[in-house]
């Protein structure tokens, strides 16, 4: 993976998405099913305008289809969103997308006018994935290198549908600390400042209080566990992951929680809700408004010291006039 997002960065692809916004029909936005809100992009709403979006939740295949509802249920009804459970792997999904960008575009999809579309998504989502299964053969290196590219190149899917010819690679939400935990947990962000047995213990957080049979069956733990650290320990111990005195390996048992986790090899799951989202980002906008709040505290005793500081500076003056 590799990608790092830096201010310049981003605002370098914030400028290229807009320009690319004024070329495209819609916009295919490619999601992790697992975490169908931290997976998108924080800007990309605000950026794509009046611009349709497909929303294709990918990798089904390890998502929890009852909450995957719940999403679904959540963004309908909004006139330029339309989403759908989604596989890259399955033909049945990839040719209803020229359908679905259809209802979305009715006002194109002619051999002269055809629609154009813009694959768009953070890393290791499975865009390379859909664009080669789209167009039935491998134009993008799965597992590549990102780039936001310049050139503007149109591939044909069907006459009535172009797309891109390169995916247009997004950061993620690195700004709010739940959702990098939850982007690192399903390894769509690997590379994160946060401590790999954090992330385990993290996830087995999650696991615990929302997937907790899936947990014990995948584990084969006889008794329900609650604490993270002491069933991080547990795994350790059941899967080899010792050290050479017999003591667990900490970091060897994260890693073999992590890929059971990553690859679906725990169980279908969902890590958000969005009731849970509202809830987290009224968390959010409140610690913002008290820090606001706090500044406009500080700015209002500074006022009156600086006056008071202004006087005494200016009394110094006087005296020293009067002195002359
Ligand atoms: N289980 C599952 N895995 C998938 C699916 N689609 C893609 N993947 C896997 O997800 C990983 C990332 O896929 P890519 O197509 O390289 O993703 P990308 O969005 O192009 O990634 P970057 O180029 O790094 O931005 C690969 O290991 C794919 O095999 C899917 O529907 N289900
Ligand atoms: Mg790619």
């Amino acid at each position: 993976m590799g990608v790092q997002w830096y201010p310049g960065h981003m605002n370098k692809a914030r400028r290229e998405i807009e320009e690319v916004m004024t070329q495209v029909d819609i916009v295919i936005e490619v999601l992790d099913a697992r975490i169908p809100d931290s997976s998108q992009n924080p800007m990309l709403n605000t950026l794509r305008g009046d611009v349709p979006v497909l929303r294709l939740l990918n990798k089904k295949d390890l998502a929890d289809k009852a909450r995957l509802d719940l999403w679904l249920a959540h963004w309908r009804g909004s006139e330029t969103v339309l989403a759908h459970p989604f596989s890259t792997l399955e033909k049945n999904d990839v040719v209803k997308i020229s359908q679905w960008v259809a209802q979305m575009v009715p006002h194109r999809g002619s051999a002269e006018k055809p629609i154009r579309a813009m694959i768009a998504g953070i890393p290791n989502v499975g865009k390379s994935s859909l664009m080669n299964a789209l167009l039935g053969r491998r134009v993008a290196k799965v597992g590549d290198e990102p780039a936001v590219t310049k050139a503007q190149q149109k591939l044909k899917v069907t006459d009535g549908f172009q797309l891109l010819d390169t995916p247009g690679i997004l950061w993620p939400k690195i700004e709010n600390p739940d959702a990098s935990y939850r982007l690192a947990v399903t390894g769509a962000v690997r590379d994160t400042a946060i401590d790999y047995e954090d992330v385990a213990l993290a996830g087995l957080k999650f696991f615990i209080s929302d997937y907790l049979e899936a947990l014990m069956a995948r584990y084969k733990l006889k008794d329900v566990v609650s604490d993270p650290f002491e069933t991080l320990k547990i795994i350790g111990s059941k899967r080899g992951a010792l050290r050479s005195g017999g003591k667990v390996d900490m970091h060897k048992a994260a890693e073999v929680f992590l890929n059971d986790v990553r690859t679906g090899a725990i169980g279908p799951y969902v890590m958000e809700t969005p009731e849970m989202i509202a809830h987290e980002e009224a968390l959010v906008e409140e610690a913002k408004a008290k820090k606001e709040a706090e500044r406009l505290a500080r700015l209002a005793a500074a006022v009156p010291q600086r006056q008071q500081a202004n006087n005494q500076e200016y009394r110094r003056q006087q005296q020293h006039e009067e002195k002359e």
